[in-house]
């Protein structure tokens, strides 16, 4: 459970929708290493931000799992696009949980490097890459309430849950006071 010392759960929401809908200042990519595009919210966000986005991914060549890479959000209601790339679940024995923390922890420094002030998560690494829900929603929500506590941007970090399943699981960790 997130502690609630602070205000940081002010500055945590979580919403069920499609992360290409919000307004804010960047919305995270579940990439894969080569930042060409691919399915799931990875195919959603290039759909609606038009081809110029893979141009521009294709310039980057590439990001490693754990990192992030930041471009443009081009016909996005986002201004940026902070691509970032979780593990691939196999049984939790390799390096999964540090990976999947560091995917949020590098999209959050990307964020605050940008002066964003609010940015938005999908629950990266749930969909074709496997990771247990429950567990992956654990590691996202202390991930970014550690990085909170210590930072003063981004101001707010949306958690966009496509079903409602997945916003009943993120709602057990982010209680509200
Ligand atoms: N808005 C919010 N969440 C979404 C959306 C959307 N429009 N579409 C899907 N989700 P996935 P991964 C949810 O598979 O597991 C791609 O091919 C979805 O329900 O998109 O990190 C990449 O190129 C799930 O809860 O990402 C990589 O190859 C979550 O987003 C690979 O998939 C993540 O599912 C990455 O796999």
């Amino acid at each position: 459970m997130i502690p609630a010392n602070s205000n940081t759960l002010t500055r945590i929401e979580i919403v069920q929708g499609n992360i290409v809908n919000q307004q804010v200042d960047a919305i995270v990519n579940a990439a894969n290493t080569t930042l060409l595009g691919g399915g799931g919210v990875d195919g959603a966000i290039h759909r609606a931000a038009g081809p110029e986005l893979l141009a521009e991914c294709r310039s980057l060549g590439g990001c490693p799992t754990g990192e992030a890479r930041i471009t443009s959000g081009y016909r996005l209601p986002a201004r940026h696009v902070i691509h970032t790339v979780g593990p691939v679940y196999r049984d939790g024995r390799h390096r999964e949980p540090e990976l999947l923390a560091s995917a949020y922890r590098s999209s959050l420094a990307l964020a605050e490097e940008y002066r964003c002030r609010t940015l938005a998560f999908p629950a990266i690494s749930t969909g074709a890459y496997g990771y247990p829900k429950e567990e992956a929603a654990r590691i996202a929500t202390s991930a970014v309430a550690a990085w909170l506590e210590e930072h003063a941007l981004p101001e707010k970090v949306t958690f966009v849950l496509f079903s409602a399943e997945d916003y009943n699981i993120y709602e057990k960790f982010v209680k509200k006071k």
